[in-house]
Parts: C-alpha cells; sequence; structure tokens
C-alpha cells in the first residue's frame, strides 16, 4: 500500500466518484471519501504527530500494536488507524466491471468453503445485516482458511491476524442517500461492484503468507 507511514494522506481512488453508478451514487462515494476518510486521516495524523516512535510504524504495524498500547491510545489508533485501513481496503475493492463473480483459485476456495458462489453471497448478507449499528463485514482467510466475519466501528480483523479478502462498510453514511435505511438493498447493490480480480490477488497473498508462516513453524528446531 502507497503512504504507508506518518504522514497519512488521502490518496485518490483509483477511479472516478461516479463509476459505481447506478449501484452506489456518485455523491455517496465523494463524501465517503474526501470527508469521512479524510477525517480519520486528519485524526490519525493529529494522534501521532507528539509521538515520534509510533510514526515508525506502518498503518497495519499500528493497528496490530494496538492491544498494547495504554488505554486511551489503543482507543484512538484502533478508531483512527482502523478507519483509514479499512477505508482503503474498502474503496480498493470495488469497481464496476462486466465481471459479477469470482474466477481462478478464489472462485474455487468458496466453492470448496461455502458449497457455491451463491451460497456464500446469502452467507455474507445476513453477516454484514447482522451488524449492529456502524461497522464491516468480511471476507477473510486464517491460516489460508476462508471465513466470513464482522467488526464493529472501525476495528480491523488484521488486528486478530486475519488476513482480509474484501470488505463491505456497513456504515449508514455508505448507502443512506441512496438506499435510506435499508442496508439489504446496498448490500445487494455492492454485490455488482465488486472488484473480484484485486479480491483475487488478496487471496493470493494470504495464502503465500500463510503458507510461508507454516514454513517458518515447520522449520523451528525442537528443543
Ligand atoms: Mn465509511
Amino acid at each position: 500500500m502507497k503512504n504507508d507511514h506518518y504522514p497519512f494522506i488521502n490518496l485518490p481512488l483509483h477511479y472516478p466518484y461516479d463509476a459505481l453508478e447506478p449501484f452506489i451514487d456518485v455523491k455517496t462515494m465523494e463524501l465517503h471519501h474526501e470527508r469521512h476518510l479524510q477525517t480519520y486521516i486528519n485524526n490519525l495524523n493529529e494522534v501521532l504527530k507528539t509521538r515520534p516512535q509510533l510514526q515508525k510504524l506502518s498503518l497495519t504495524q499500528l493497528i496490530r500494536s494496538a492491544p498494547r498500547l495504554p488505554r486511551e491510545l489503543q482507543t484512538a489508533i484502533r478508531n483512527n488507524a482502523g478507519g483509514v485501513y479499512n477505508h482503503r481496503f474498502f474503496f480498493d475493492g470495488l469497481e464496476n466491471s462486466s465481471a459479477r463473480q469470482p474466477s481462478g483459485s478464489l472462485a474455487a476456495a468458496i466453492d470448496s468453503r461455502f458449497g457455491s458462489y451463491d451460497n456464500f453471497r446469502e452467507l455474507f448478507k445476513t453477516a454484514a445485516l447482522s451488524v449492529f449499528g456502524s461497522g464491516y463485514a468480511w471476507l477473510t482467510a486464517d491460516r489460508g482458511r476462508l471465513s466470513i466475519v464482522t467488526s464493529p466501528n472501525q476495528n480491523s480483523p488484521i488486528e486478530q491476524g486475519l488476513c482480509p479478502i474484501l470488505a463491505i462498510d456497513v456504515w449508514e453514511h455508505s448507502y443512506y442517500l441512496k438506499h435510506y435505511n435499508v442496508r439489504a438493498d446496498y448490500i445487494s447493490d455492492w454485490l455488482n461492484v465488486i472488484n473480484w480480480e484485486m479480491a483475487e490477488k488478496n487471496y493470493l497473498a494470504c495464502t503465500a503468507r500463510a503458507m510461508s508462516l507454516r514454513e517458518l513453524q515447520n522449520t523451528e528446531p525442537d528443543d
């Protein structure tokens, strides 16, 4: 990921704000990126401004270090580093393409874990609907094994060492202008704008990481 260290800046999206029409509207995308994400970036920079030790950490290192930080700082990092990471991940995972479902090795893994893509879609919708209040639903890999998880607020599954493949932001600001309070309609629309190529790349990176972790464990000397 580019701009991985303090000071954080709001990188432009790799598509125009109207690219996801009619599924996600231009105004929502503009406000979501230019105001909501910008606020997390500003707040994160503010938290780090007086903490040179933390400025050395990458965005993912900041999130993973949160549980070991003093309580007050823990919340600030979880909310704001999480808010930057999760939004970037969510935005990168979107595109308006003709590919409406996964292909390649991710498609095979989804079939083998969830039975079929249709079944996965239903399970994922149910999970995303079940988030009470604000949060995210994710497809992650845990040591290579796919699982659907949810996270409240801006908590990120990378804090627990899960490897994210796909995410939907279900905070109301993600959909209220177009879908009002009907989160189910937004989820159905989001399913049409998943960047499956990116998800496949994420999946392959997760698999490679799980393999190298396993190799590390296997080569540890017995004592
Ligand atoms: Mn958001």
